[in-house]
């Protein structure tokens, strides 16, 4: 009952599924697949509905055209017998030792032009497979020390090199949607744009803000402290979710890239219950890892599970929001008044005049029962099964 289609829109990466299993303190752990053996694994996984990535993920930085010819060939092959999609691309500016202290903020006027043309490449790229999201993580725009950058110049570099890659989409008529993911740290000690809400202002400040929206991750938020659900909640408020990543972290601790809800069941729940109850529609991409100890196999075990969960997660919503005892329970708590509603709704001299004379029972009003502690608890039994 718990089977994805690929209408759910469920996408892993190239980088996900194909990761080797390396970390800081330790070399790769599962051989290391080509692109087309990474779609091909996906295929043996049933309801993905694509795949998405960074240019040195298809074609390595120092490939030959005639390598990069036979990479794209293969990988094209793998997407027609699998019958999988390339919805979304994105570029590598932070791999290469070239990027070591940026790519749009680094501080060599050199180094920033070259990652704008990678970009440019690497837009192209993807508009070769069909993507039309694209994807912008700033992973190495950031600081250790502010001795080094000017931070406020490093939003004008930032804001200057997306205008420019803005038009460039517009001009080659890739009909790109850009989409800005934050991290507040790793690999940078601090990384500018450090939370979804700083890009969502940043939009603003665009010439093309209609064509750029965010797309959140679960653990980056996480890692920061913050509730996830709200940062995507302001994202969905203010029209501008054109992506978002699934995966999981424990709190306060180094970037994790665990399973989607493999932690934090709870804020699972709310997130899943929030891109449905606001009928959320585009990109749920997985971009996280399987264990170190996995081999291929179980990392066909992990992709299922980050779909399964989500799909489970879903029926449990609507569990929610057909249980009677919490749809009771949330009438109750949502008081409505008419005459207050219609004096605060909408200014005029005249509910502002009306709305200081009303007198209000500030001790009645705080008496009245808010029982949370009740509604909270049957959150918990219905994601329990009890
Ligand atoms: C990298 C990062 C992810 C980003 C990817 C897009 S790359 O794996 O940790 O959160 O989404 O560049
Ligand atoms: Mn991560
Ligand atoms: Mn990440
Ligand atoms: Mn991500």
């Amino acid at each position: 009952p718990f089977a994805p289609k690929p209408a759910d829109k469920f996408t892993f990466g190239l980088w996900t599924v194909g990761n080797p299993g390396a970390d800081p303190f330790g070399g790769p752990t599962r051989e290391k697949l080509e692109p087309a053996k990474i779609v091909e694994l996906l295929g043996d996984v049933p309801g993905v509905h694509g795949v998405n990535f960074h240019d040195n993920d298809l074609i390595p930085i120092d490939a030959t055209d005639a390598e990069a010819n036979q990479i794209k060939k293969d990988f094209r092959k793998a997407l027609k017998r699998t019958g999988l999609k390339v919805p979304m691309a994105t570029t590598d500016l932070f791999r290469d030792p070239v990027f070591k202290d940026g790519a749009f903020t680094s501080n060599d006027a050199e180094i920033r032009a070259y990652a704008v043309q990678k970009v440019m490449r690497a837009m192209e790229l993807g508009a070769e497979f069909g993507a039309k999201t694209y994807v912008f993580w700033g992973g190495r725009e950031g600081a250790e020390s502010d001795a080094t950058k000017d931070p406020v110049v490093a939003i004008k570099r930032m804001r200057e090199a997306i205008d420019f890659l803005c038009q460039y989409s517009i001009d080659r008529k890739f009909g790109y949607r850009f989409a800005f993911e934050a991290k507040p740290n790793e690999p940078r000690g601090h990384i500018y744009n450090a939370v979804t809400g700083s890009y969502l202002a940043f939009i603003q400040t665009l010439k093309h803000p209609e064509m750029c929206g965010v797309n959140p991750e679960m653990a980056h938020e996480h890692m920061a402290g913050l509730n996830f659900v709200h940062q995507v909640a302001a994202a969905l408020e203010a029209g501008k979710l054109f992506h978002i990543d699934l995966n999981d972290q424990e709190f306060g601790r180094f970037d994790q890239d665990y399973r989607f809800g493999s932690i934090s069941y709870k804020h699972s729940f709310f997130l899943v219950k929030l891109l449905v109850d606001y009928k959320y529609d585009g990109l749920k991409h997985f971009d996280s890892h399987a264990f170190r100890q996995s081999n291929y196999d179980d990392v066909k075990a992990f992709a299922r599970g980050s779909m399964r969960t989500y799909k489970i997660l879903e029926h449990k919503v609507k569990q929610f929001n057909k249980d009677k005892d919490i749809q009771k329970l949330l009438r109750q708590i949502n008081r409505k008044s008419k005459a207050a509603e219609q004096l605060v709704s909408k200014y005029s001299k005249s509910n502002a005049n009306a709305l200081l004379e009303r007198e209000f029972d500030r001790k009645k009003l705080a008496e009245r029962p808010l029982p949370y502690e009740e509604l909270d608890q049957r959150v918990f039994d219905l994601m329990m099964g009890v």
